[in-house]
């Protein structure tokens, strides 16, 4: 995502930005968005960076929908079987000192269930094996890519 588009966005929601977390912060959710529902019933997906500033390796174990509460989520990924497309969940997911890991479209996404196409956002939370879960929210685009 183009740094124009994540300001337009930031100034529209006012969330999503984690920039201004607390000094000392070690993880953060960035350019973060969501993908709503295209058809009623079918999950939507997830997108952002994660971005890791420690001097650590950390471990995302999980993830929780903080909001809405009737909500649920799950990491996945997507993958090639032989030419065709299918995804999987992540159960866990590594981040060395500095890096920087991407959920995107045709890769890493969180699927969210128990949602609809006029959700505006989701508020959600990884869960670290170190401890101090990152929380992070992802404003609805209806312009996704
Ligand atoms: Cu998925």
């Amino acid at each position: 995502m183009t740094f124009r588009c994540f300001a337009a966005f930031c100034a529209l929601t006012l969330m999503g930005c984690t920039d201004a977390g607390p000094v000392g912060a070690t993880l953060a959710v960035e350019d973060g968005w969501l993908r709503p529902p295209l058809v009623a019933g079918r999950p939507a997906a997830g997108y952002f960076e994660l971005v890791n500033r420690s001097e650590a390796t950390r471990v995302v174990t999980g993830v929780a929908i903080t909001a809405p509460p009737q909500a649920r989520v799950e990491m996945h990924e997507t993958i090639n079987r032989g030419g065709r497309l299918g995804m999987r969940r992540i159960e866990s997911l590594e981040i060395r000192p500095g890096e920087r890991i991407a959920f995107e479209p045709g890769g890493k996404h969180l699927m969210v269930f128990g949602i609809g196409e006029e959700t505006s956002y989701i508020d959600f939370e990884l869960d670290l094996r170190e401890g101090d879960n990152v929380g992070g929210t992802l404003a609805a685009r209806r312009d996704s890519p």
